[in-house]
């Protein structure tokens, strides 16, 4: 069973599940910590050769010395995740500066039977960044060139390594926005964004990067560079493999380029901070706010009572908006807008409306940038909060949204006094951040939690991963979200692309990651 995980497939889902180790025992014993899914066993390829000093001469012609990185520092902060869960011991870091060099990393890496894991920012929260064993960490950080921008169509098109945030203000200057945006801003790149399908604060309003990212450019495994950046609506000529890489975390290659629709930045932006003393009333809100709202909605978030305490306690400098207690559950609501007075005028009046009709407990609109911005530091400082607060397990799940609330509740009797079950999320998309946080990571809790966390997805015909991905947590938990016949069929596309591959000498029958999610 564990040969198909060989050479020609090495890339990071591929090299994830390569050896003969209990991955929760070995975590343990090496870092004292106790983390990820229950029960997931990983075992490093015999098959994976090991670096050797010719390897590391090699890619000094490829790279020169500096894109050789060796140094344990630099090679600690990339084997670990942020939030220090998953920890790689990888011997080697390559930067490469093109697409031409990440090709030639790729063919050499496949020639010699070498593993990878594609990195960007590192800012992913499903181990998937990170390198499980030894793998070779290939980081596209040096790709950040913003290739070309049309101010027509909104067209921006740029190298995988750009920071989401720079990509922000180089839109900004221009009169546009990107149709992304999330916390990691700072540090996550767009070709680590388009390979998870990261989700984010706007999706609601911009949808998903399948419809925002018209075109890329990947590598294949064995250095194939796949020239799929188009930058046009319409192209109807055969398959759009561009989507088979929009959120395939870096299995089927490693993306060195994307186009990206953006669209224009409009002038009113307005931001109110609502408490709701019941769930239902969250979800009467909704549906008013895309009722009255309409096409200015662009963000419906929420956060529970236990989720604003933990900001309140954790976060420098945050205050209560809604002095003096502490709410049930709390609602962000942005429109985006082009008419000033018209705009805030409208939410002034769904605001009446909704505290006139009992919905609406309290609330407050932002009354400067300022305020906006205090605003969004409580729901997107709750992943910094609750680092600060200890040891957390992370479950990024899409629910319908009249059950959403239910796995909350549910999860707080299942767990009893041991941790603390802190909800928010993209209330508009119906993805609910369900995080469990705890002094200690702990079995007893995890077993608690897994799987039936999961049952209780799969039950209600959820999706065990919304926006964060698979990664190493849950890539053997595909089967809670996808039929079998779906998972065969990916197995049988995988097939088709090694199949078309020139070099599969190191292959097997066996030699997908989905063949290994059936099975473990
Ligand atoms: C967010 O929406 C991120 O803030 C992180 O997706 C979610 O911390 C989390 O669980
Ligand atoms: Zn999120």
């Amino acid at each position: 069973m564990e040969k198909w995980r060989a050479a020609d497939r090495l890339l990071k889902f591929s090299s994830r599940f390569a050896s003969a180790v209990n991955w929760n025992n070995s975590c343990k014993s090496k870092q004292g910590k106790y983390f990820y899914s229950v029960a997931t066993t990983v075992h490093r390829n015999p098959l994976f050769s090991s670096i050797s000093p010719d390897d590391i001469s090699y890619f000094k012609t490829i790279l020169g010395e500096r894109g050789v990185v060796q140094d344990a520092l630099a090679l600690d902060a990339a084997n670990t995740d942020w939030m220090g869960k998953y920890r790689g011991s990888s011997k080697l870091l390559l930067q490469p500066k093109n697409t031409e060099e990440v090709s030639q990393i790729l063919k050499y890496c496949n020639s010699r039977c070498l593993a990878v894991v594609p990195q960007g920012g590192n800012t992913g929260l499903v181990g998937g960044s990170v390198p499980v064993f030894d793998e070779v960490i290939i980081n596209v950080g040096l790709m950040r060139n913003i290739l070309s921008f049309d101010k027509v169509s909104g067209v921006l098109v740029c190298e995988a390594g750009c920071i989401l945030e720079n990509l922000i203000s180089f839109l900004d200057d221009e009169g546009f926005i990107m149709p992304l945006d999330l916390g990691a801003k700072g540090s996550c790149q767009i070709g680590g964004n388009v390979s998870t399908n990261a989700g984010g604060l706007r999706l609601l309003r911009y949808g998903s990067l399948h419809g925002s990212v018209l075109g890329l450019e990947a590598v294949l495994a064995n250095g194939t560079v796949l020239d799929m950046l188009g930058t046009l609506r319409k192209d109807n000529t055969g398959y759009d493999l561009k989507h088979l890489f929009i959120g395939s975390e870096g299995s089927l290659g490693i993306v060195t380029k994307v186009s990206i629709l953006t669209p224009p930045k409009l002038s009113s932006v307005n931001i109110a901070f609502l408490a709701c003393e019941d769930y239902t009333s969250c979800q009467k809100l909704l549906l008013e706010a895309k009722k009255k709202l309409g096409g200015i909605l662009s963000a419906f978030e929420f956060l529970d009572s236990d989720a604003m305490s933990l900001v309140l306690k954790h976060l420098d400098g945050v205050r209560n908006p809604l002095p003096p207690s502490i709410h049930n559950f709390y609602i962000l609501i942005e429109t985006t807008g082009s008419n000033e007075t018209f705009d805030k005028e409208n939410l002034e009046a769904f605001l009446l409306h909704s505290v006139e009709s009992g919905l609406v407990a309290n609330g407050v609109l932002a009354q400067d940038i300022n305020q906006a911005s205090s605003f969004w530091h409580i729901r997107e400082g709750l992943p910094e909060a609750l680092m600060k607060a200890g040891a957390v397990y992370k479950y990024d799940l899409s629910l319908p949204l009249e059950k959403m609330y239910d796995l909350v509740e549910e999860m707080r009797v299942q767990i009893g006094p041991a941790a603390k079950v802190v909800a928010y999320g993209h209330l508009g998309d119906g993805n609910l951040h369900l995080n469990i946080s705890a002094p200690a990571y702990d079995d007893n809790i995890l077993a608690k939690i897994e799987p039936f966390v999961y049952e209780w997805t799969s039950k209600n015909r959820g999706s065990i991963s919304a926006e964060h991905g698979l990664g190493l947590m849950k890539a053997a938990k595909i089967h809670y979200s996808k039929s079998p016949e779906t998972v065969r069929l990916m197995i049988d596309f995988d097939y088709c692309v090694f199949e078309l591959l020139p070099d599969t000498s190191c292959l097997d029958d066996n030699h997908s990651i989905i063949c290994l999610c059936l099975s473990a």
